[in-house]
């Protein structure tokens, strides 16, 4: 498979199409599979004339909304006192040993069939940086059921996205006024492709996720994702992608490691 470093932005946009559209695949796959539900669904023993099957569907569903689409829903924040020294490592897709820090950066499309110009950047870490950091004191929660107090510095997703105007259609900054012209989803991909997600814009732009360049307070190590991770703390760890390269907008799902390997999409918590 190709690595960044020789993908042109020409095929770097066909590799995200292509990318994007083997995942509208697995979506309707994904429609099969919802009818097959929807039967089972109807088949429990009414309960107050919805069937128990449904009920116990709908019970989880409300919790999920309540925690993704409430405004003032953010993660607890602890002091960096409570955070964790020794922090564990775990996922290390898209993370070997052929990477060459010197030759990163940042790679970002406003969408593979855009006509703005910049419709592709090339950014480095220190534009990144060129934020007020925010530092972030949480509990970091993997899905398979470890969780750690760990402590992490960046700059806002939402910041960066305003400076740069990224993630709207019409190329302005977006603006929580125009609602319409943001993009539904951001993805992220490391360098060699090899791991991958998707996140929804509200979660994007929430205070609390941050294009991340510092942990304990110092330079992010090479096992945890430098240069650049994603810390988003309303999510599970698996959406915290490390070793950012490529970042790029669009109004259907982008493709997802873990979503591809049968965890739900949203992974939130
Ligand atoms: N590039 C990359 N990012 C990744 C993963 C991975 O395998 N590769 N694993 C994810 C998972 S499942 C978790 S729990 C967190 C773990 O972050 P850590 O290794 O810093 O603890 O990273 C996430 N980001
Ligand atoms: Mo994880």
């Amino acid at each position: 498979m190709n690595t960044d470093k020789n993908m042109t932005d020409e095929e770097a946009k066909r590799f995200i199409r292509k990318r994007t559209i083997v995942s509208f695949s697995v979506f309707f796959i994904g429609i099969v599979l919802a009818v097959l539900a929807w039967n089972w669904l109807r088949s429990g023993k009414d309960d107050n004339g919805i069937s128990s099957h449904l009920r116990t569907v709908l019970n989880a569903d409300e919790k999920v909304n309540n925690a993704i689409f409430s405004e003032k829903h953010l993660e607890k924040e602890y002091p960096v006192s409570k955070a964790d020294k020794d922090v564990r490592v775990n996922g290390d897709v898209g993370m070997g040993d052929n990477f060459d820090p010197s030759k990163w950066n940042l790679t970002i499309i406003r969408h593979p069939d855009c006509k703005l110009p910049d419709s592709v950047m090339h950014l480095g870490i220190n534009d990144v940086r060129a934020f007020p950091k925010k530092s972030m004191t949480f509990q970091f929660k993997c899905i398979e059921g470890w969780s750690q107090i760990s402590w992490w510095g960046g700059t806002k997703l939402s910041d960066f996205l305003k400076k740069y105007r990224l993630g709207t259609h019409s190329g302005r900054a977006p603006d929580s006024l125009h609602p319409e012209d943001m993009y539904k989803y951001i993805g992220f991909m490391t360098p060699d492709s090899a791991y991958y997600v998707g996140i929804d814009m509200k979660s994007a732009i929430h205070p609390q996720t941050l294009l991340c360049y510092e942990m304990n307070g110092d330079t992010l190590p090479m096992e945890q994702g430098f240069p650049l991770r994603l810390i988003i703390p309303i999510k599970y760890g698996v959406k915290n992608i490390k070793r950012i390269a490529y970042m790029y907008f669009s109004d259907t799902r982008p493709p997802d490691y873990w979503y591809e390997r049968g965890y739900e999409y949203d992974a939130a918590l």
